[in-house]
């Protein structure tokens, strides 16, 4: 993970189960979206992006997709420091990733980001995220609509 890549202002979070072996490079994968239950928040400590020393977070959920296509996804995660059940339009970040290679391969996995904190995402107070998970073929989880969760992020 080249964590340069902070500069989209996150990092993906890629930890697949390629647990499928379909070995067919013309695969229709199916239509089915990505779903998922919960979403997990973690205090990652400070970590040495770019540099200089940062504090992060990861958000993180366990998506499953049984047409395999989370080969490659894309999360969308929204956030603010208002906990009221809404979300702006537009995610806050969009951050891509690649599992496999394996068409159809990968049937659930650990989708997130890691976010920095203490910038746009405030230290020390309650902020709702949402996220959105996208499979390869672009099939958005929950219709599209973020899954919400509020975090209280560390105080220092
Ligand atoms: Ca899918």
């Amino acid at each position: 993970m080249r964590l340069s890549l902070i500069s989209l202002a996150a990092l993906a979070v890629a930890c697949g189960n390629p647990d499928k072996f379909a070995d067919d490079t013309d695969a229709v994968c199916g239509g089915n979206p990505p779903t998922f239950t919960t979403v997990d928040f973690a205090d990652l400590g400070t970590a040495t992006i770019g540099g200089s020393d940062k504090r992060v977070m990861q958000i993180s959920v366990e998506a499953t997709d049984p047409d395999g296509d989370l080969t490659s996804y894309k999360a969308r995660i929204w956030h603010d420091t208002l906990p009221d059940g809404k979300l702006g339009d537009e995610p806050d970040s969009s951050v891509p990733a690649t599992i496999s290679d394996v068409a159809c391969g990968v049937d659930s996995a650990t989708v997130g980001a890691v976010l920095p904190l203490g910038g746009n995402i405030p230290m020390g107070t309650q902020v709702e995220f949402g996220i959105v998970v996208e499979d390869a073929l672009g099939h958005a989880s929950n219709g599209g609509e973020p899954v919400i969760a509020v975090w209280e992020t560390p105080a220092e």
